[in-house]
């Protein structure tokens, strides 16, 4: 649906944020005990628009696309995450410092003050500042900074700057603490020197069982899970290749300054793909479906270029080009693009941006975010990255366990590999009880690795390794165990899967859509309206009386029964507040349909129907509205069409 907004009167954050609060919508968790930073309670609105989100979310994909539904559990051993690599490097910097003791993220506080000295120098040359540029939360902390104020910069620093701003999300701590030193970056209260950036995991750990023994963490993201059930997925789906996971739940990062409300919050839902493919065949059955859709880009190459301009392009032209790596992860950026506009995100305030070389995680092979506008800026709210074969590797290098596809070859193939041959009546006497531990750490090698030892073991005559569980240093000579590369014929090609992960960040989504639908309707005062799509909203039909007069309350009998047999979620509003003011609460609450009964309603059994929006009316029978309001919400209908049966009405 379209709707024309009769008003311009400029977005205030304040405002949304006074109306969430109000509504119950979300508010910050344990306020009455002085609340904690990062963390929100959903209250009634809140939970129904989230569940709505999902409902679609479950639908758009998971049934749409046929993948299977997993539900892990959240808290996690340590040597998953060890093997993922999240406990070495899951890790945010920050600074800290010396004399107050505070604490920074070093990215952001590098963004911060590197943008208002950029904002001092405008100032500076006289130009001026455009206010929506300005992200609210940011201008309250900057009115401390006593530092930058209108000091012009030289052009060359301007364009070091704005360099620096377009690749802020790809330095590595070391570089932060370079940029820190260079450009002389203090604490910008009070011009405290701060310490060397240092690495903070963002994991928060526990233990579980009496004994603690068993080191574990809540998990910072929904997806080993589904790696780890990799082979019954497989199983389960007869073998067959490709195909996706799909995992609903809370995930929880131990954020190091938490702000912005719902975009950076320590506990979160999220929704996650594992789409998991053929390395050599990323095609997609139905990538000709979604060829023609036009998104708006921004490549990494023109990050590193330090410009933020997008680039307009199909689908189907971004991967012909190469700037899209594959036709799968083409397909689920153009997914997600129909998902977030369907759930009521503005399409021209959306873009896909690469990650860039340095920000990618080394085994990535390309990563794009749907960013949504807002003004917090640009925010990550879908990350959709191909991580090649890396997850199921290391775990099947982990625990022995073979994570692979199979593929029946219509032609065998002679194969070529590192083959081990162990003298078993000397192995097992020389390592005794620690045998098969060698010999299982041997077996879980990859080709790469044993290369190495068949080098290692050319030139020294023998390999040596701390192999975890054994004591000491494990010796392993040319009497013992030979490696050579051995040719086979294949008739079965076995292969570790690729995977493409489209994450979604639910919180972050929800509140971009609060930003995007929210407005203002210029009457006696200003009035808040969200304009939620019907799919997603919280509920679907106020029923207001005209009077609270007994008369009328057969009607709104008769009304709520035959919606809730419809599951049509709606409320009855009859308070003695005039009916604009019940209307304005519920252009707050995002409701998109009105049904007024009054007292011809008694005589006739026919009812107003009232649109949020552009509150235009019309009337007709119970049935007729109740019709209309399905088809509008439920089957892609619109306003125009879905009441084209029904009289127009003028309550004046
Ligand atoms: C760095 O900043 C401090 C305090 O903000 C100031 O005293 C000092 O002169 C600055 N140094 C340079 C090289 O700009
Ligand atoms: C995933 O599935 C397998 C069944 O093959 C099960 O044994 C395993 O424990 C499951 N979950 C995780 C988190 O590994
Ligand atoms: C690649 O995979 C697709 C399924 O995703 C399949 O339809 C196609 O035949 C495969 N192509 C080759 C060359 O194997
Ligand atoms: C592995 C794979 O299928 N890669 C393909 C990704 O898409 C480009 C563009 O269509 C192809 O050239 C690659 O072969």
């Amino acid at each position: 649906m379209t709707f024309t907004r009769d008003t311009n009167i400029p977005f205030s954050r304040d405002s949304l944020e006074q109306l969430l609060k109000r509504r119950f919508f979300y508010a910050p968790s344990f306020e009455i005990y002085g609340g904690v930073a990062g963390l929100f309670d959903f209250g009634p609105p809140g939970c129904a628009f989230q569940n709505n989100i999902i409902d679609v979310w479950r639908k758009h994909f998971i049934l749409e696309e046929e993948m299977l539904e997993v539900e892990a559990t959240m808290l996690t051993p340590h040597d998953v995450f060890k093997t993922s690599g999240h406990v070495d490097r899951f890790t945010d910097w920050m600074c800290k410092d010396l004399k107050t003791g505070e604490i920074f993220r070093a990215d952001h506080l590098v963004e911060e003050v590197l943008e208002s000295r950029l904002k001092g120098d405008k100032l500076a040359r006289g130009e001026t500042i455009k206010e929506e540029e300005e992200d609210e939360d940011k201008k309250k902390r900057k009115k401390k900074v006593k530092e930058i104020k209108n000091v012009k910069l030289d052009d060359e620093v301007v364009k070091e700057y704005e360099n620096i701003l377009a690749q802020i999300d790809g330095y590595s701590g070391e570089q932060l603490g370079e940029l820190i030193t260079k450009y002389n970056i203090t604490n910008p209260t009070t011009g405290g020197k701060l310490e060397p950036p240092i690495e903070f995991n963002l994991m928060f750990d526990t233990a579980i069982g009496p004994s603690g023994n068993l080191k574990a963490y809540l998990r910072p993201e929904t997806a080993q899970g589904q790696f780890l059930n990799f082979s019954k997925l497989l199983e389960f789906n007869n073998e067959k290749m490709p195909f996706a996971s799909a995992s609903i739940g809370k995930s929880f990062r131990n954020e190091i300054a938490p702000r912005a409300g719902l975009l950076r919050v320590r506990e979160f839902l999220m929704a996650e793909i594992e789409h998991f493919v053929d390395p050599e065949n990323k095609s997609h059955p139905k990538f000709q479906d979604v060829k023609d859709v036009k998104l708006r880009f921004l490549p990494k190459d023109v990050q590193e270029a330090g410009s933020s301009e997008l680039i307009e392009k199909t689908v189907g032209e971004a991967v012909a080009s190469g700037m899209v790596d594959n036709e799968t992860l083409g397909y689920f950026i153009a997914r997600i693009y129909a998902f977030l506009v369907k759930i009521g995100t503005d399409p021209s305030r959306l873009r896909f941006r690469q990650h860039m070389s340095n920000e990618m995680a080394h085994y990535a092979s390309d990563c794009w975010d749907a960013e949504l506008q807002t003004s917090y800026g640009w925010i990550e709210c879908v990350g959709c990255a191909d991580r090649s074969a890396y997850d199921l590797s290391v775990h099947a290098a982990r625990t022995g366990e073979k994570l692979v596809a199979r593929q029946m070859l219509s032609e065998p193939r002679t194969v070529e590999e590192y083959e081990i041959e162990l003298q078993k009546k000397k192995f097992g006497p020389k390592f005794r009880k620690d045998a098969g531990t060698v010999e299982k750490w041997l077996t879980s090698r990859t080709q790469c690795e044993l290369e190495d030892l068949s080098k290692e073991l050319q030139e020294n005559g023998k390999i040596t390794a701390s192999i975890k569980g054994v004591e000491g240093t494990v010796e392993l000579d040319s009497d013992l165990i030979k490696i050579a590369k051995v040719k086979r014929t294949e008739h079965v090609r076995e292969y570790i899967p690729n995977v493409i992960e489209p994450s979604f960040g639910i919180g972050r989504i929800l509140y971009s859509v609060f930003e995007h639908q929210y407005w203002a309707r210029k009457d006696e005062a200003e009035r808040g309206v969200l304009s939620l799509p019907p799919l997603v909203a919280p509920t679907k039909v106020l029923i207001v009386p005209l009077s609270n007069s007994a008369e009328l309350q057969p009607m709104v009998k008769k009304v709520s029964t035959i919606l809730k047999k419809e599951k049509i979620p709606f409320k009855i509003d009859d308070s003695g507040a005039s009916i604009g003011k019940r209307y304005a609460r519920n252009d707050e609450l995002g409701t998109p349909f009105g049904i007024t009964i009054d007292f011809e309603s008694v005589q006739d059994e026919s009812v107003t129907l009232r649109e949020r929006d552009s509150t235009k009316q019309v009337r007709g029978s119970i049935q007729a509205v109740v019709d209309a309001i399905k088809d509008i919400t439920y089957s892609d209908g619109n306003w125009k069409e879905g009441t084209a049966h029904l009289a127009a009405f003028n309550s004046e």
